[in-house]
């Protein structure tokens, strides 16, 4: 039986932005207390997680000296190693201060841009010396409310040639760093371009590295879109080009929740697991989420436990779907394919001819029965715990 405790071979980790949220939200200010990095990664170590994540200005204040900065690494990565966790993923805050309004890589103004190069290319060197795997980028102030001041095609070149530059920069410095693209479709902009996975997954191909990057796609991201996340990583999936996920709970169509894995849609967290599992995925389990403002700083770690526990959860029901009989022999009736005929739908001269001869028992297909209401049924009566 399994007692779904988080160990570090989950791979599950968190963002110091995550388990560090204090609450603050458009509307009301802070309602908890700052908990140090040191304390986060103290704590999660103690819940069984494998690491941490974090940006720049997470660990090193934006106006830290050299020397302060320094002693700060070194404090952290002494904490990570007493406390057997990783450092997993890095990247760089480029909205957060008032320079920012406008936009880093697509700001209209090129000091801003220049400076975009600067900061990244600093914090880099931090996540390079800090032994991560990842670099993410998140563009949530690349976009506009108005279309009237930046033109849009332009913005997008600007994008392309910062990237390329800091691609050039990584492979210079000899870093083994990929990067992950993560897509949002708005918020705290109007419209941010590049807004989802597919958008993304086009954009690399157009970078001077593709096989170096991929994407970090968000479950509230894709659903605050209205689109079908497991769909979204699919697609990353098939092209190699899941790099990173920011797993949390959404509901459709609203402002990014942020809410913990699984809080929401449990069908979907579902085959979002599966997928994951069956995929041979290998990468981190990377809750980007946070504790509802309601809560003091033990719902924080409830909020932390839950996250994981119910990863673990849908990981054992997604084992039971392969073991249930019923579900399985539908899945057979479904997948009982016409070896022959599949034979004839790779392309030749005579597959094309023997197809546009062949008969096709039409009133055959058009009242098939599919059984996805039966197949659906049982999924949920798994999920509810009664098979
Ligand atoms: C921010 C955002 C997230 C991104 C983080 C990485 S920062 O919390 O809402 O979706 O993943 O920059
Ligand atoms: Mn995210
Ligand atoms: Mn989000």
């Amino acid at each position: 039986m399994n007692d779904y405790t988080p160990k570090p071979e989950h791979k599950f980790t968190f963002g110091l932005w995550t388990v560090g949220n204090r609450g603050r939200d458009p509307f009301g200010d802070f309602v908890r207390p700052p908990v140090t990095p040191i304390q986060i990664v103290k704590k999660l170590s103690s819940l069984g997680a494998y690491g941490v994540n974090l940006h720049d200005n997470d660990l090193v204040p934006i106006d830290a000296s050299p020397s302060e900065r320094d002693s700060i690494v070194k404090e952290f990565k002494q904490a990570l190693s007493d406390y057997n966790m990783h450092f997993v993923m890095g990247t760089t805050n480029l909205f957060f201060d008032p320079l920012f309004k406008d936009g880093a890589f697509t700001s209209n103004h090129p000091q801003v841009r220049a400076f975009t190069l600067q900061k990244c290319m600093q914090a880099i060197d931090l996540a390079a010396e800090m032994g991560a795997e990842t670099y993410v980028f998140w563009g949530g102030r690349e976009g506009t409310e108005t279309d009237a001041g930046k033109d849009p095609i332009e913005a997008l070149k600007w994008f392309r040639d910062g990237i390329n530059f800091l691609i050039h920069y990584v492979k210079d410095q000899g870093y083994p760093l990929k990067f992950a693209f993560e897509p949002k479709p708005n918020e705290p902009r109007g419209d941010i371009y590049l807004p989802t996975v597919g958008s993304m997954l086009a954009f690399i191909e157009t970078l001077d590295d593709p096989a170096m990057c991929g994407v970090n796609p968000e479950v509230a991201h894709e659903n605050m879109a209205g689109l079908n996340f497991v769909h979204a990583v699919a697609q990353a999936i098939e092209r190699g080009k899941l790099f990173h996920i920011d797993l949390n709970g959404q509901k459709f169509s609203r402002y990014d929740q942020d809410f913990r894995f699984g809080a929401e849609d449990i069908k979907g967290a579902f085959f979002l697991v599966k997928m994951l599992e069956e995929s041979g995925y290998g990468g981190p389990r990377h809750f980007d989420a946070h504790a509802y403002r309601t809560e003091d700083e033990e719902g924080v770690w409830e909020f932390a436990k839950g996250c994981m526990r119910t990863y673990l959860i849908l990981r054992e029901k997604a084992n039971r779907f392969h073991q249930d009989e019923e579900i399985q022999g539908i899945l057979e009736q479904i997948h009982a394919w016409d070896t022959d005929l599949q034979a004839r739908t790779s392309y030749s001269k005579e597959n094309a001819d023997w197809l546009r001869a062949h008969a096709f028992d039409l009133d055959a297909l058009r009242n098939y029965g599919y059984q996805y209401e039966k197949l659906d049924q049982l999924t949920t009566e798994l999920l509810l715990g009664i098979r």
